[in-house]
């Protein structure tokens, strides 16, 4: 990618950034630590890397994209409002009576939500579902899943994964954002998962690693998901991120899983945000 594509997806993962906190802030609530770790795939993904169409959500050969990891809607619906599907004032109503963006991933509700989840290891099980419809169809679509690290202490994850590569499932891309967290502690002292790698691969994946907040690297592992198609591989992209990302306070803290910051925190983070875009723009 050009300096001036890298720049301007930096860019819109910072306005990613801004709509999480200002979504968790208004709601008072909800889930920025595992949104802020995954702006840069968000953003990716939806500016780079699908094919949809906001101006008609339910297009039926669009790219799926299924959010595995419910809780961190605030960034999935961060991506989609930046990217026209509606509109980014829209994220002042998080977690509100009667808003259609609530806590978790509706697909009755809201334009470009592909699949309703929130219970993990469900999604990913749902998104191998429809890359197998893709195929059944002979339609050229590709299916995304973005899972946690801890949610992969769900069995129903890796029944998946069997799922998948038994059905030559090469359209599929599960991405997993290895952030180190979960909700209550380091993903290695709840549930070791490691080696993330050799399992997935021991399931008949590709599996690829990257730094999750570097466009040059998350290009490099889709490229390889192309490279695929074809061969009957299902590819797992293993993100490594830093949970809280880009707010110095919420870096790394597992106590920034599951709240929203209060007026002064708030104050804080969106300094810490515009600081960042102004470097950006320069
Ligand atoms: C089946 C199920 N059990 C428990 C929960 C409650 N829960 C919500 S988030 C979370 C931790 C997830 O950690 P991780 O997958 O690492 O997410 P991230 O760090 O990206 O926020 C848990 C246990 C849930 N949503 N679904
Ligand atoms: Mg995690």
């Amino acid at each position: 990618m050009t300096d001036k594509e890298r720049k301007q997806l930096q860019l819109t993962a910072n306005r990613v950034r801004e709509g999480i906190l200002t979504g968790t802030y208004c709601a008072k609530s909800g889930h920025p630590g595992g949104s802020l770790s995954a702006a840069e795939v968000f953003t990716y993904l939806y500016f780079r890397e699908m094919r949809v169409r906001p101006e008609e959500p339910r297009w039926p050969d669009r790219d799926r994209m299924v959010l595995s990891k419910g809780h961190t809607a605030p960034g999935l619906y961060s991506a989609l409002a930046l990217r026209g599907f509606f509109p980014f004032e829209d994220m002042r109503t998080l977690r509100h009576i009667d808003s259609y963006l609530q806590g978790h991933p509706n697909m009755e509700t809201v334009p470009g939500v592909d699949m309703s989840t929130g219970s993990l290891g469900q999604g990913v099980s749902a998104a191998a579902g429809m890359a197998k419809g893709a195929k059944y169809l002979q339609k050229d679509i590709n299916v995304y899943a973005v899972l946690g690290d801890g949610e992969l202490d769900e069995g129903q994850v890796w029944e998946a994964a069997m799922f998948a590569s038994h059905y030559g499932l090469d359209n599929l891309c599960v991405i997993v954002d290895l952030n180190g967290l979960q909700i209550d502690g380091r993903t290695q002292d709840v549930m070791n998962t490691a080696p993330v790698d050799e399992k997935f691969a021991a399931f008949g994946f590709d599996t690829v690693w990257v730094n999750g907040h570097d466009f040059d690297e998350l290009e490099a592992a889709f490229g390889r998901f192309h490279a695929n198609k074809g061969t009957g591989k299902p590819t797992a992209i293993l993100m490594r991120t830093v949970k809280g990302k880009g707010v110095s306070f919420m870096e790394d803290q597992a106590d920034w899983h599951g709240k929203g910051p209060n007026a002064e925190e708030y104050e804080r983070a969106m300094g810490e945000i515009m600081a960042a875009r102004a470097a950006l723009e320069g």
